[in-house]
């Protein structure tokens, strides 16, 4: 199975990345490809966006043209079959197009999207007029959508989301709007540390202790880390039970990488 510490070889299931760049490594598609690796697959990524960042903040994020996001997709798919494909920064409504036009040709594999509109810092890194057209876009195109409390109001209603009850009410909308499961990640919640999932039936609340550190890429750790999960056979709640608990204990160990936040360290 996918149990940390795999060695990754020639064998290895295959997950791709489709995100943004950051140059200090701690998001996007560098983080992600080592969170695949870690859990034993080989990582690939294609890029939508660079980014200027440095732990403190984002200076430029630049989306790259549609056609480069599709050249680098064929280039891929011509030879390499995927076990499961995650989507995080797009950076503009085409590449959002793009990622998914290649998340409808993948229905056969685990797929999840991390809706990312801000940076922690407040930059926006996602165009504003992609995000009224989000969910119709993905309709059907993915497993799991991963959103924060602003995404989901922002995805849904509008309304701010503050509270287990606001949480679980926006899980549901972003389901019947995208027929996606939905796991809203309750991060900026007071007290306790909440998620919640919501996949058309029950509600699933996974309750764990704050980690206590401003660690920067949680949000593209916990979707890659799922992502293998499911790609390792896992169903979603479980997926989304161990990649939560992967977060959290990763969170520990996170170290100081340059000035502001701490990063993920893979260190043993
Ligand atoms: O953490 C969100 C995020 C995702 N992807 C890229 C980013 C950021 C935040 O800065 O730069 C490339």
């Amino acid at each position: 199975m996918v149990e940390s510490r795999a060695k990754v070889d020639f064998m290895a299931a295959k997950l791709l990345s489709i995100a943004g760049y950051d140059p200090s490594g701690g998001a996007g598609v560098h983080l992600d490809i080592r969170v695949f690796e870690h859990l034993g697959f080989r990582g690939y990524g294609i890029l939508t966006s660079v980014t200027a960042q440095n732990t403190a903040r984002v200076i430029k994020a630049v989306p790259l043209p549609r056609q480069l996001v599709r050249a680098q997709y064929d280039a891929l798919a011509g030879e390499v079959r995927f076990a499961g494909i995650k989507v995080g920064l797009a950076g503009s409504l085409e590449n959002l197009a793009e990622a998914a036009r290649i998340l409808g040709r993948n229905s056969s594999i685990p797929r999840v999207v991390d809706p990312v509109f801000r940076s922690s810092s407040g930059a926006r890194l996602l165009e504003a007029a992609a995000i009224p057209r989000f969910l119709k876009l993905l309709r059907g195109k993915a497993t799991l959508i991963t959103p924060n409390m602003d995404e989901a109001s922002a995805l849904s209603s509008g309304r701010r989301v503050r509270c287990l009850d606001d949480m679980k009410e926006t899980a549901r909308r972003i389901f019947d709007l995208s027929g996606v499961a939905c796991l809203v990640k309750g991060g900026h919640l007071e007290g306790e540390k909440l998620d919640v999932l919501y996949a058309g039936r029950d509600f699933t609340v996974f309750r764990h202790s704050r980690a206590g550190k401003n660690v920067h890429g949680t949000g593209c750790f916990l979707s890659a880390a799922i992502l293998g999960y499911l790609a390792g056979g896992l169903d979603l709640e479980e997926a989304c039970r161990r990649g939560i608990a992967l977060t959290v204990r990763s969170i520990r160990k996170a170290v100081p990488k340059g000035k502001s936040r701490a990063a993920f360290t893979f260190a043993v």
